[in-house]
């Protein structure tokens, strides 16, 4: 038995060896074959067109991404958007009480670079703290005057744009289940944002910001509250954030034409405020992918044909900006059916720079121009 051992021993070893190194070549790459470690400044590249931002973290839930990204990642945007830390819930969590930290080091990262700051947001339905929509219509609107002159006003003269409202209204109509909609009784808390907002900050441009809009429904839909509460007019609105979570398919290159033209024509600015590409286009049953050779000219496909796009409409568009950095930190590598799923986990790829921090076939397609 002894003498049989040894031969069987190695037998077995080699056929080891042999399936491992055979499952090593066949499995796919745990990370993208085209990493590319040199690439040039998308901000300065797209100077004469537009700012190219990026959503970041100032260190709220313990993530700053000026620290957190290198250095030569970082700088290649012209403008930056807190993705968090300036929504209300997190920057005046209970009245009175102000987080500023976060919010202070995207502000002060952004000008020590020469880059923009878009402002995100200050009236929205969701992160919105339950005290500040409570009580009387009266009561709610001195919190918001409040929050806002401090919050718009903390930033004066430094914030190109600010979203003064965000998702205010559905496909059909105003999103009449938002507390402030609630509480007011209708839709003047959109007018009293903007008044207020320009009180704050009067050199900011006041945007109204949405997802959804290029879909012909919602975008009448917000045409017509911006006629029917005469938000240029009267209330100071400079132009309309589109938030552009799209994906591989969806939008047409029509549809987001369209939608520039919509609003221009109405005399008002167009700015691409969340970009993103999701690879799985939300649905939940696909399992999860990896970034192959494929799904890398699939994207930079996609991004390639939409700055396109983009570049064509450069006098129409004052700003695009990417919502985060790398494919590690963003939103949709926890959202998928239309929820949040802040348990599980599932690789997506939409943003510029790989899970390494490396660039992408698309921000080479994207800066090739
Ligand atoms: O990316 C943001 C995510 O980290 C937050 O958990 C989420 C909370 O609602 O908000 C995300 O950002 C949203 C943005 O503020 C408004 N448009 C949709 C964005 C993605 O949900």
């Amino acid at each position: 038995m002894r003498k049989n051992a040894r031969p069987m021993y190695w037998a077995t070893a080699a056929l080891i060896l042999v399936f491992s190194f055979g499952c090593d070549l066949l499995s796919p790459p745990k990370e993208p074959a085209t990493g590319f470690t040199e690439f040039g400044n998308i901000g300065e590249l797209y100077e004469s067109y537009f700012p190219i931002g990026a959503a970041v973290s100032g260190g709220e839930y313990g993530t700053n991404s000026f620290t957190y990204y290198p250095a030569n990642v970082v700088s290649v945007f012209s403008s930056f958007v807190a993705e968090n830390c300036m929504k209300p819930a997190l920057i005046q969590p209970e009245e009175g009480t102000f987080e500023w930290d976060a919010a202070d080091v995207i502000v002060d990262a952004a000008e020590a670079r020469g880059a923009v700051v878009r402002g995100h947001t200050l009236v929205w339905h969701s992160q919105s703290p339950a005290w500040m929509t409570a009580g009387t219509k009266e009561e709610a609107r001195a919190r918001m005057r409040a929050h806002i002159l401090a919050v718009a006003g903390r930033y004066t003269g430094r914030i190109s744009a600010w979203d003064v409202v965000n998702e205010a209204v559905t496909d059909y109509g105003y999103r009449t289940d938002s507390p402030w909609y609630t509480v007011y009784g209708d839709a003047s808390y959109i007018q009293d944002a903007f008044d207020y907002a320009y009180e704050a900050d009067p050199d900011a441009k006041l945007f109204y910001n949405d997802y959804g809009v290029v879909n012909a429904s919602k975008r009448n839909t917000i045409k017509n509250m911006i006629t029917e509460l005469r938000l240029k007019e009267d209330h100071h609105l400079a132009g309309v954030g589109i938030q552009a979570h799209w994906n591989l398919n969806w939008p047409s290159l029509n549809e987001i034409q369209a939608t520039i033209d919509t609003f221009s024509d109405m005399g008002l600015e167009v700015q691409f405020t969340e970009l993103d590409i999701d690879v799985y286009g939300g649905d939940g049953s696909i399992a999860e992918k990896v970034l192959t050779d494929d799904l890398e000219e699939a994207l930079a496909d996609r991004y390639g044909e939409i700055f396109a796009l983009f570049r064509q409409n450069a006098e129409k568009i004052t700003n695009v900006t990417f919502w985060g950095i790398a494919d590690d930190h963003t939103w949709l590598n926890r959202f998928w059916d239309s929820t949040y799923h802040n348990d599980e986990f599932r690789q997506n790829y939409p943003m510029p720079f790989n899970t390494n921090h490396e660039a992408k076939r698309l921000y080479m397609r994207i800066t090739d121009f």
